[in-house]
């Protein structure tokens, strides 16, 4: 079907509200989670909480947003038919690489009291395996170069925030909306230490002052491929550019921890303001992101395209199923009332839904970011009780073999090549596995069993 260029298009109809967060990030899943909440909270509570949305590496999404005014139609993927509803969050789209300086000044308004962001695992210049700033990262290497024309994210917070702080403005909140354990702590400790790499006061005023609440965030979305938004445009009659569609679930838990106590009334349309996110997110992080990382790489090895179909294999089904059981469960203090049992229940149906194709292709990108929180921490869990973990070990093995195929995309491509046939050579990268794990013979011998039985069998015999 052609691009649905000949159609009207999609136009705000409701005046913008006026800003009060600044979003990195303005891609699928800002436009499924963060913009919907925020637009929900106004609607219910008022308050001026428009998004300027920035986006960091090219205009694409000013170019689908600002001809429409910023608005754009969230598509809600129900078993029972799609569901639409227009969401006129965004009051601007900035193109961070165009106009660097604009993307400061807006970190700089007064009005502006939130910065959320939507960058994924590598976008925060750390190290996955501590969670500290990585200088050899390149886009840190620049910004501690140059902290006024800075490229990443944390590049623009330090530069933002050092305005404010001249200026005498209030704090900010910092809200990471990724799936990184922690992510609210690793999100602080980059960005301090860029800041204490120019500016020792700056880091501190930072320190004391602005705060960086940890998040879960949960609702799968999957891209939407160009066919499927002229579809949508033909069955509505209306071209929209920025169209975004998800699963009808949805879950946000935020630590309360609010600069000045500023936000939306995000609690009022459903989030979870709580006192503690780690155990919400060690258990979406293990059981959802584990299985899916899980059943991307042994699910494209088998021949899969979605999620969906991955689990309809009975053998692929059967083997998540024992993973969560036997492996993922046993590490987590669930959060209170939570029963993880019911939760993958839950899993397995939201996987299963017909409605959303959700490519093994897209999860299986940036493995080297996404195996530590998912798969190698509830392996180091048993592995300090002394317990083997073999379907985890298994799915490493999938990830090792997956680097040598056609579908690697990663920002670690070229080093992962390298050594896509050496798993001992893949388990000395120390920013993907913390030395204290691949120096455990008891590790490293499970890797070494799972990779010869998944390349000695066909993959039912290694999964059996
Ligand atoms: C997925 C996540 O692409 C991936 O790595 O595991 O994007 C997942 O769909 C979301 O975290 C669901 O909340």
């Amino acid at each position: 079907m052609p691009i649905a260029y000949d159609l009207p298009r999609l136009a705000r109809k409701r005046p913008a509200p006026r800003a009060g967060i600044v979003h990195f990030g303005p891609g699928a899943f800002f436009r499924a989670f963060v913009a919907p909440y925020t637009q929900e909270a106004m609607d219910v509570a008022g308050g001026d909480w428009g998004i300027i949305a920035v986006a960091l590496r090219n205009g694409q999404a000013r170019d689908q947003l600002k001809p429409q005014g910023g608005s754009y139609t969230s598509v809600t993927l129900a078993p029972d038919g799609p569901k639409r509803q227009v969401i006129d969050a965004i009051t601007d789209v900035l193109v961070a690489p165009e106009n660097p300086s604009a993307v400061i000044e807006a970190l700089a308004d007064p009005a502006i009291r939130i910065v959320t962001l939507t960058i994924t695992e590598k976008g925060y210049g750390h190290d996955p395996a501590t969670g500290e700033l990585n200088e050899g990262q390149p886009d840190i290497a620049h910004d501690l170069s140059h902290p006024d024309a800075p490229r990443s994210a944390p590049g623009y917070l330090v530069a933002g925030l050092a305005r404010r702080r001249a200026a005498g403005l209030a704090p900010l909140s910092v809200i990471s909306c990724d799936n990184l354990a922690g992510n609210g702590t690793i999100l602080r400790a980059v960005v301090l230490g860029l800041a204490r790499a120019h500016d020792p006061s700056l880091a501190d005023w930072i320190a004391a002052h602005c705060t960086f609440p940890a998040t879960m965030v949960d609702r799968i979305t999957p891209a939407m491929p160009t066919a499927e938004a002229a579809r949508m445009a033909h069955a509505a009659g209306l071209y929209d550019a920025a169209i975004t569609h998800h699963e009808p679930f949805r879950q946000w838990v935020i630590e309360d921890q609010f600069a000045g106590g500023a936000r939306p009334a995000w609690d009022g349309v459903g989030a979870q303001i709580v006192g503690d996110v780690a155990p919400f997110e060690a258990m979406k992080l293990r059981c959802l992101n584990g299985a899916h990382s899980a059943l991307a790489y042994l699910g494209l090895a088998a021949g899969h395209q979605t999620v969906a179909e991955a689990v309809a294999n009975p053998t692929l089904r059967g083997f998540i199923t024992a993973l969560w059981a036997h492996e993922v469960i046993p590490t987590l203090a669930p959060p209170e009332g939570a029963e993880p049992a019911a939760y993958c229940a839950a899993l397995m149906t939201r996987f299963a839904n017909p409605a959303v194709a959700h490519r093994l292709a897209q999860i299986a990108m940036d493995g080297s970011q996404k195996l530590g929180p998912r798969i190698l921490t509830p392996m180091a869990v048993h592995l300090a009780q002394g317990r083997p973990t073999p379907h985890l070990a298994l799915v490493v093995a999938a990830w090792m073999r997956h680097l040598s195929g056609p579908h690697l995309a990663d920002p670690m491509a070229d080093t992962l090549r390298a050594r896509a046939s050496d798993p001992t050579a893949l388990m000395a990268l120390s920013t993907i596995f913390p030395p204290a794990l691949a120096d455990d013979p008891r590790f490293a011998s499970q890797i070494t069993a799972a990779w010869d039985k998944i390349n000695a069998h066909d993959l039912p015999g290694a999964l059996a």
